[in-house]
């Protein structure tokens, strides 16, 4: 049995949020070393868990572009509904900022929370993992 420490559980999932910063792509990898991905967000509860824990630092989430001119999606392959999840980015984002911006941070202590930034940029970050049973 893996041991979580660190790890924050919130329905069926743990979270890990760092203490340090790492580029979007970085942070990625550092979560996947560890069984885990950038978090997604598929629901206003697990936007509320995360804003709240964050506590108004900025910290990486898995969400970024197919390419320069592609649509948002989640590492974790979470399908990104666009509809539900406009109400998350803080009011004017996502704007691209410099023509350069592909990947998402939760950036406010509140439920519009969302910047797009550029994903060269050093974030604290938080991963992802599903708390898996085994059975009986
Ligand atoms: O005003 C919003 C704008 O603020 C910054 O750019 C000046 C952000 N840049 C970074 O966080 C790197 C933009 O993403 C943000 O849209
Ligand atoms: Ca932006």
């Amino acid at each position: 049995q893996m041991i979580s420490q660190g790890w924050k559980y919130f329905k069926e999932n743990f979270y890990y949020f760092s203490q340090v910063q790492k580029t979007w792509y970085s942070a990625q990898q550092f979560c996947m070393s560890r069984d885990s991905q950038l978090t997604s967000v598929a629901s206003e509860s697990e936007q509320e868990f995360l804003y709240k824990m964050a506590g108004g630092l900025f910290y990486w989430i898995g969400l970024t572009k197919a390419g320069s001119e592609g649509d948002w999606y989640w590492v974790d392959n979470t399908p990104f509904d666009k509809v539900q999840s406009a109400r998350f980015w803080i009011p004017g984002e996502p704007n691209n900022h410099g023509n350069n911006e592909h990947c998402a941070n939760i950036k406010m202590s509140s439920l519009q929370s969302w910047n797009d930034a550029s994903c060269d940029n050093k974030f604290l970050f938080i991963c992802k993992r599903p708390y898996i049973t085994s059975e009986p």
